[in-house]
């Protein structure tokens, strides 16, 4: 048998949080991809710091194991929809997909997203429902479910003839019968390679090998991830680099890699239609080709969805800016950035009319978050503003990105979830009860309405709401839809908080700062209750003159101030306002800073 009939590429795919990189751990255990006393981390291919430090997967990965003499090439995609970017590059990779279904929470709309994106790239599907031992599962129920949506997104004939496994990642068990407790996954090693086709090709053909994916080695610089799609590659080889802007580009491969377990072992030549990591490769990036010299024949550029949603991203001109970071110049900003560009291809970055300042377009607040926090570790300092919505004009209509919204509350908060949701335009389009006490609701919302919306909800639910929103195309500008409706408390001057002032302003809002925090003119310290901004001292020491001495009833009683996170921030700030982010800090504060150069926007609500 030629050695291409026993490779099978696969791409495993889900909603947030369904089990996907615990599916992989499982198939790396049973697979003999460990050695017996082998320590090895949970969800292993979770592997850097941001993802083991929230749990989720951000980019997607590559792994390998042997089953039956075969190669099975299997790609762990992140499941949050603002790494959707991923999954999309992930499925140029594959020639079918696991699609993991959590048992009790059935699809969400992640799984609708990924699923409509493999059913129009051809894939063949495996669907695995995941979790049955949850004490809520309903797997009946989720597979009817996942027939629904293979219907409703237009499935072929021949996709619908998949093969159903209920699994218990966690544990490592997969059965095809679901009165049958499985005992390990072999059921699920089988149902791929019976249903995966095994890539083909010609390796004698000219070289058309597709880069998807990069990755970086101290000791070999870029690495590209690339799917060998036709001919065979060596080390040592002359080859053309087809470019995204169209021009050619000679180079040397200097090393090649194969998959195996979590390590890379180095090959000399590729065997058709595996995924290989090329070393050596200077400034090739996603979605180009490695095809032959004498005859390049560059396969089609990876296009994927557009961005919806903007960040201004700026230099950090705070009092206290260069305090802690190394990278601070606008010169850092846009260096970071367009390196950035070369590796995620998902985000776009656009000039503004200041040089200081760009304008960061991704899928989603939390992507774009994500992009931030990496910044900050590697040292730099910047301003982020308040995430605003990508519009585009359609045959002279404006026209606004629409979300898909999928809410899960009890009974009692439905209509606390409706109220809400009217004056941010949204349109519930389904309403389910499972009869559990909770009540799945689907709404149409322009995004803009969403952004915010999730900490709102927390507060208003008493953090039982369970929310997912999914880009859902574009519709006609809504008009107006009202920002967050409480003002913030600014510090009118520099200094250190102190105990004694704050413990004045707590009444008037929430806090986001304790005693004895330096803090600037402009800088926001806490969010006011109404709807106007409160220039507030902070730093004032409480003069001992007259009365009495201290005594009890002066003791201060602080409550306990409110730490946003960054995705908090951003959320949080107003169109006047943004966040300062340092490696050690996080601040919120006014774009002009001077008090008495400020734009009162309360006055016009007064
Ligand atoms: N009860 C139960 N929990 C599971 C099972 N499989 C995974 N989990 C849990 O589900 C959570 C999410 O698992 P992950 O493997 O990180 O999910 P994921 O799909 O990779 O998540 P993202 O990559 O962030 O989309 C973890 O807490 C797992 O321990 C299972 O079979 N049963
Ligand atoms: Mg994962």
């Amino acid at each position: 048998m030629p050695a291409a009939q026993t490779i099978r590429n696969i791409a495993i795919i889900a909603h947030v949080d369904h089990g996907k990189t615990t599916l992989v751990d499982a198939m790396l255990r049973q697979s003999g991809t460990f050695r017996d006393n082998e320590k090895v981390a949970e969800r292993v291919m979770d592997s850097n710091d941001l993802e083991r430090e929230r749990g989720i997967t951000i980019l997607s990965k590559n792994t390998a194991i042997h089953f039956e003499g075969g190669k099975i090439n299997i790609v762990d995609t992140p499941g949050h929809a603002d790494f959707g970017g991923e999954v999309e590059r992930a499925l140029k990779m594959v020639d079918g997909v696991m699609l993991l279904v959590d048992a009790a929470e059935g699809p969400l709309p992640q799984t609708r997203y990924v699923l409509s994106k493999a059913l129009e790239a051809g894939l063949k599907p495996i669907v695995v429902i995941n979790k049955i031992d949850r004490p809520d599962a309903r797997s009946k129920e989720v597979l009817n479910e996942i027939y629904d949506l293979f219907i409703d997104l237009d499935a072929e004939e021949s996709q619908l003839d998949f093969p159903v496994l209920y699994a218990v990642a966690k544990a490592g068990t997969a059965t095809l019968d679901p009165d049958k407790p499985g005992v390990d996954l072999q059921p699920l090693f089988e149902a791929i390679v019976n249903t995966i086709p095994p890539a083909t090709g010609d390796p004698d053909a000219t070289l058309q090998i597709l880069v998807t994916n990069l990755d970086y080695s101290d000791y070999l610089g870029r690495i590209a991830i690339c799917r060998v799609f036709q001919g065979t590659l060596h080390t040592g080889d002359d080859v053309t680099i087809s470019k995204r802007d169209g021009s050619l580009q000679k180079t040397r491969i200097t090393k090649l890699f194969t998959f195996i377990g979590l390590k890379r072992t180095e090959i000399d030549e590729t065997t058709m239609g595996d995924i290989v990591a090329v070393a050596g490769v200077e400034g090739i990036t996603i979605g180009e080709t490695i095809t032959s010299v004498e005859n390049p024949a560059p396969l089609p550029l990876i296009i994927i969805d557009e961005p919806t949603i903007a960040i201004q991203f700026s230099v950090n001109t705070s009092p206290f800016a260069g305090r802690e970071g190394q990278f601070v110049t606008s010169r850092n900003l846009r260096e970071r950035l367009e390196k950035e560009l070369l590796i995620n291809v998902s985000i776009r970055v656009e000039d503004t009319g200041s040089p200081d300042s760009f304008k960061v377009l991704g899928r989603g607040e939390l992507q774009l978050a994500i992009l931030i926090e990496m910044m900050r570790r590697e040292g730099f300092e910047l301003t982020a503003g308040r995430p605003e919505i990508v519009t585009k004009t359609v045959d002279g209509v404006l026209m606004e990105p629409v979300e898909r919204l999928t809410i899960d509350v009890p009974e009692a908060y439905t209509g606390v979830v409706i109220e809400k949701l009217g004056p941010r335009k949204g349109e519930m389009t389904r309403m389910r009860n499972h009869g559990s006490g909770r009540v799945r609701m689907e709404f149409r919302v322009p995004s803009r309405g969403v952004i915010g919306l999730r900490s709102e909800m927390l507060t208003d639910t008493r953090g039982t709401i369970v929310m997912n929103s999914l880009f859902d195309g574009y519709m006609p500008y809504q008009g107006g839809i009202p920002q967050r409706p409480t003002g913030s408390m600014v510090a009118d001057r520099q200094g250190l908080t102190t105990a004694y002032s704050l413990n004045g302003l707590q009444e008037r809002g929430v806090l986001f700062v304790g005693p004895g925090v330096e803090v600037y003119e402009g800088m926001l310290i806490g969010e006011h209750s109404r709807d106007n901004d409160l220039d507030v001292n902070v730093v004032r020491e409480k003069h001992m003159t007259n009365m009495r001495a201290s005594t009890a009833d002066d003791a201060v009683r602080l409550v306990p101030y409110k730490t946003l996170n960054l995705e908090q921030a951003i959320e949080f700030v107003a169109d006047d306002e943004v966040v300062e982010i340092t490696p050690k800090s996080l601040r919120l504060r006014k774009k002009v800073l001077q008090a008495n150069r400020r734009p009162k926007q309360w006055e016009k609500n007064q």
